[in-house]
């Protein structure tokens, strides 16, 4: 019986999904203590799915809305996991997903008060990196401390940092201050400011560190080759500064453009920092329009690679022009190509001009009204084309092709349709935005609650270099596995796959499956978006 593991908000639609099975159609929901039962149902009909390939039968319990803590009994077949029915039943969930970030922090200690049984000491100081030739610059050494860990590698990237963080920036400016001080439990909480501020502002000070004095962002900051499943602070491979390109300054100008107004009143001097530092690499990017990263030949980590500067000119114009409200931003980014549609496993190659339209409806008040509009009707047009794929799709979610990360799609569409909900509050946006989570929290082909440490099944061999080698039975909590691959790419690398599995059955917990079971900051963040989202919305 698969059914969301964390639970329902009282007003939702409630389903769960039996699969395989042709006994009686009788179900019930009972209460997990008294064993009260709260209300009896009938399965629906058996349907063939295709991406799941599995027969299903359903059970609708959206009538339920007391709050408690119930089971779902299928006779002759058994119970589920509990489940609570609540409002703000996603608050600990999503409190959770923020923390995982702290856990991924560089270039610090991750003390037991804050750490618990997961501590670890300092590594990666990353204050004397070498310059690879790719970054422009011949000798010297360069400081570059701090940010998150990208995923189980220790790596740093510059496009998947400023990527997460336009999509929690996101949230705060549409749901300011959703987690207050001394709530997260790390180093900055007592200190009068958000928490949630707090850690993102780990991740960005990150960023401005990898600014060149030209204006120009460098790359990535890694080793030449990913390390072995070891600890951070046994992971010692010299690490360097590598490329220089138009991707990383343009997404980097979005985003600290965005942070500008995000910090404004809480630190106004950072907040003119970083608008500086915006400007400086917009300017870059403005003499250097199209310069490319490819992976030097001496170089195999993740190379975030992208040829298509579009998405990234957009979110940049967005930003620097809502931010300022200099007019020469507005007129480039209306000549700019619109693309509403979404498309699942571009992720961020082409995602960038979401967080750009997204800006775009944050700002009726800046943004002149034919622009507005014509970005207010892509966005309901793209997210009633979700809504419909989430209606027909197996497990009532929206994505019909499965690729790496393809929990980041699932979220990543759910934002779309979280938008339209802000624009036009139709129960269909909302309902699709929780299926998508519902589907996140365990409504799925493989009956997993795919964020580690939330749900009665999680996973638990996470590709997570940290969570293999630190000799405890628990991964690192609140980190999002990638989810089903139909590509699976990992084989060479040692996962192991039943034969020909379905595409939403693409998934195996094993620590070498990087292709399925990674984590990674860009799927993370669009999953703290959602639940973010959900914890103000959903009643
Ligand atoms: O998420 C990325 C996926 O779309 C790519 O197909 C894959 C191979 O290039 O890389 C993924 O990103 C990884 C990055 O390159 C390095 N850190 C871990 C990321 C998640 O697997």
């Amino acid at each position: 019986i698969r059914l969301n593991q964390i639970g329902y908000y009282p007003q939702a639609v409630k389903k769960a999904v039996v699969v395989d099975f042709e006994g009686a159609n009788r179900f019930q929901v009972v209460d997990s203590v008294s064993m009260k039962v709260l209300m009896t149902g009938s399965l629906s009909q058996t349907k063939d799915w295709q991406l799941s390939r599995e027969k299903v039968r359903i059970a609708d319990f959206s009538e339920v809305t007391e709050e408690g803590t119930y089971l779902l009994l299928v006779a002759g077949l058994g119970y589920s996991y509990p489940f609570e029915i609540r409002k703000n039943v996603l608050h600990d969930v999503f409190q959770g997903s923020v923390k995982g970030l702290y856990y991924q922090r560089v270039s610090v200690p991750l003390e037991e008060k804050h750490a618990g049984k997961w501590h670890r000491e300092m590594a990666h100081p990353d204050d004397s990196l070498l310059f690879h030739p790719s970054s422009g610059k011949e000798e010297g050494y360069m400081a570059s401390p701090g940010g998150w860990y990208d995923a189980g590698d220790y790596n740093k990237y510059i496009v998947n940092a400023t990527f997460p963080l336009g999509q929690l920036y996101l949230l705060e400016e549409q749901y300011p201050n959703s987690i207050s001080d001394n709530t997260l439990n790390i180093p900055e909480s007592g200190n009068g400011r958000s928490d949630y501020l707090d850690e993102l502002k780990y991740g960005m000070d990150w960023t401005l560190t990898m600014q060149d004095e030209d204006g120009g962002l460098f790359h990535k900051l890694t080793a030449k080759n990913f390390e072995g499943m070891v600890m951070p602070n046994e992971a010692t491979s010299q690490r360097y500064i590598v490329g220089k390109g138009t991707t990383a300054t343009l997404d980097f100008a979005a985003c600290a453009a965005q942070a500008s107004r995000v910090y404004e009143k809480v630190a106004p001097l950072y907040a003119a920092r970083c608008l500086r530092a915006a400007k400086k690499a917009y300017a870059w990017a403005l003499e250097h329009p199209a310069v490319a990263f490819v992976n030097p030949a001496d170089v195999s980590t993740g190379q975030y690679g992208d040829t298509n500067f579009d998405d990234e000119w957009f979110w940049a114009d967005t930003e620097l022009f809502v931010s300022t409200q200099d007019a020469t931003y507005l007129d480039r980014l209306t000549k700019r190509p619109f693309d509403f549609d979404f498309r699942p496993g571009e992720s961020w190659t082409t995602y960038m001009r979401f967080l750009g339209m997204f800006t775009i409806l944050n700002h009726p008040d800046v943004v002149p009204k034919p622009l507005y509009n014509k970005v207010r009707q892509g966005i309901l047009n793209s997210a009633d084309a979700l809504v419909k794929k989430a209606e027909d799709l197996d497990y009532f979610q929206p994505i019909d092709d499965f690729q790496w990360g393809s929990n980041s799609d699932v979220l990543n569409a759910a934002m779309i349709m979280a938008q339209a909900y802000r624009l036009e509050p139709k129960e269909e946006y909302l309902n699709g935005v929780q299926q998508s989570m519902g589907y996140i929290l365990g409504t799925n082909a493989m009956g997993v609650s795919y964020l580690t440490g939330f749900g009665d099944k999680t996973p638990m061999f996470i590709h997570h270099r940290q969570s293999a080698a630190d000799g405890i039975e628990e991964p690192v909590p609140g980190l999002l596995s990638g989810g089903p691959n139909s590509r699976l790419q990992d084989v060479s690398g040692g996962a192991v796959y039943p034969q020909n599995p379905a595409p939403m059955q693409s998934w195996v917990d094993q620590e070498p499956s990087y292709a399925s079971n990674e984590i990674c900051l860009n799927w993370n963040a669009p999953m703290t978006y959602v639940l973010g989202f959900l914890e103000r919305e959903a009643k």
